[in-house]
């Protein structure tokens, strides 16, 4: 079974699929594929890693329109791969798993949903990272009379349109937002936290010939897609392995602040007091020019509360707004997902994390949880690079575990903890000296024990030879007891 069907649920399927395989089912709680690209419909929502890279290495599409693709184009994508790989009736749509718990005496999951019972010998778990929206714990935001929406969950019946509107927080969903919908809403308060450093959007249309290209010149496609992908490996230097490197690239974003905002007031409202790279790089043409709008105020004093009809700062001002758009990121240490899965010692996923961290054998297996494969799981994340890269790692990975499991007529495969410990004591050792940890921030990359439990913090290509194999000695197994005759 897998569970959800987003860009690493829907590659396990159709490499499930490849290999001849009949025997899965496909659980996801959304009425169609494609995950946070189905569930982020906010205007201007794009991707920030190029289009070439951002697709499957198996599906490659010579087809994209710009440079970095915007969402519906990503999401048109995913559902036609889908379609074309004949996966689509693996799928059960709007069904949520609410329980799955790991059942010694048959060696299965226990699976129950929204859409009846199923016993699976083995669940790949795909939920992704950021797909549980986090809502602020703001005094009196229940309170709010307006229209009120999480970013990823765009209410597209709200009229914005001359509206008074504030957006709260200022990451890569707000800098997106505020840019898209500025221009037609009679006023837009944006509420920042902290600061983001951004970099150029070399953003474009492709044009005709290059599009030709990519669809006729042999090797065109493959070629570009190796540069960008070089491009962006480069970073891993600065970013995790000589952190000081990031002063390059600080310098390139402060020129942008100086170039782009005439202010000096506003320049030192949006200039960080953090290393670049701490928190993921965001890139915008759009985001300095919008804060400059005559209609858009960049409010720093800290909200107190929120009214019926307005936002309250700790300086004392009321701003009353008519809708309140809330883009304050997901939970991603601490989803209710793991709340629902329970392993072998009879804890759930989310008790086990919330004492160790979050923490896995590459990402994909966790001591106490027999037969679970994690895709996107901890540790497996990217601040610079493509994540379907991780993703497809990932997949081969399970995939040669469920090989090997039927070649060696194994009924269970559970990581040994102390593999489990060993590759994490690994990991947070290379983690304390990158960006992340030293760049003096606080970001959705750190637990709430300040532990860094989800970035990869090495190249791709380190990681893709990590899980090139199934490495079974790293795994404690049980053979299928024969059939009696
Ligand atoms: O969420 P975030 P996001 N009061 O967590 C602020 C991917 N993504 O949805 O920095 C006031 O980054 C918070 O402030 P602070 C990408 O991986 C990709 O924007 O914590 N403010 C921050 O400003 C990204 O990293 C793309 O101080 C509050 C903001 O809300 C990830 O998704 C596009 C607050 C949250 O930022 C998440 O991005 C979009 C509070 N109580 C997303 N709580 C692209 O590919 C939080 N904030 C382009």
């Amino acid at each position: 079974m897998v569970i959800g069907s987003g860009f690493s649920g829907l590659a396990a399927a159709i490499k499930m699929a490849e290999q001849g395989r009949t025997d899965f089912v496909v659980i996801e709680r959304g009425a169609d594929v494609g995950g946070t690209w189905r569930d982020n419909t906010y205007p201007g929502a794009a991707c920030d890693v190029p289009s070439h890279l951002y697709s499957y290495s198996f599906e490659l599409n010579p087809g994209w329109t710009r440079s970095f693709s915007q969402q519906g184009e990503i999401q048109t994508y995913l559902q036609g791969v889908a379609h074309k790989h004949g996966v689509l009736d693996r799928h059960r749509f709007s069904t949520e798993v609410t329980s799955a718990r790991w059942d010694e005496a048959t060696g299965t999951w226990d699976v129950q949903t929204t859409g009846g019972a199923y016993r699976a010998r083995v669940v790949i778990s795909a939920v992704g990272a950021l797909c549980e929206p986090r809502l602020p714990d703001i005094p009196g935001i229940e309170s709010f009379g307006g229209t009120v929406f999480h970013s990823a969950r765009w209410d597209h019946e709200a009229e914005l349109a001359g509206a008074r509107v504030a957006v709260i927080g200022t990451g890569a969903s707000a800098i997106q937002i505020v840019p898209a919908i500025a221009e037609q809403v009679e006023r837009l308060d944006v509420y920042q936290r902290t600061a983001p450093w951004l970099l150029p959007r070399n953003d474009r249309a492709y044009t005709a010939l290059e599009r030709t290209a990519f669809r006729r010149v042999p090797g065109f496609q493959r070629l570009s897609r190796a540069l960008i992908y070089g491009a962006r490996e480069l970073q891993v230097l600065a970013l995790a392995k000589h952190p000081e490197l990031t002063r390059l690239l600080q310098l390139v974003a402060a020129k942008k602040i100086r170039d782009e905002v005439a202010d000096p007031a506003l320049r030192a409202k949006v200039t960080p007091s953090w290393r670049i790279g701490c928190k993921r790089m965001l890139i915008s043409n759009a985001w300095y020019p919008a804060l400059q709008r005559p209609n858009v105020e960049l409010v720093t004093d800290p909200i107190a509360e929120i009214r019926p009809n307005a936002v309250v700062t700790a300086d004392g001002t009321v701003r009353e707004v008519d809708a309140l758009v809330v883009a304050t990121g997901f939970q991603v240490t601490d989803s209710p997902a793991y709340e629902v899965i329970t392993g072998a010692d009879g804890r759930t996923l989310a008790q086990t994390w919330r004492e160790s961290g979050m923490q896995a054998y590459k990402g994909a297996s966790v001591a106490g949880f027999p037969n679970m494969f994690f895709l996107v799981g901890p540790n497996t994340g990217l601040g610079h690079s493509s994540m379907v890269y991780m993703i497809e790692s990932q997949v081969g990975y399970v995939l040669d575990a469920l090989k090997t499991l039927d070649e060696r007529r194994l009924a269970t495969v559970e990581v040994r903890r102390e593999a489990m410990d060993t590759y994490n004591a690994e990991l947070q050792r290379k983690l304390a000296r990158t960006v992340w940890t030293t760049g003096g921030c606080g970001s959705w990359y750190l637990d709430a024990h300040g532990n860094n439990t989800t970035l990869w913090p090495d190249f791709t290509f380190a990681f893709r030879r990590a899980t090139r194999h199934f490495d079974i000695d790293a795994y404690r197994t049980s053979p299928r007891v024969a059939p009696r005759t």
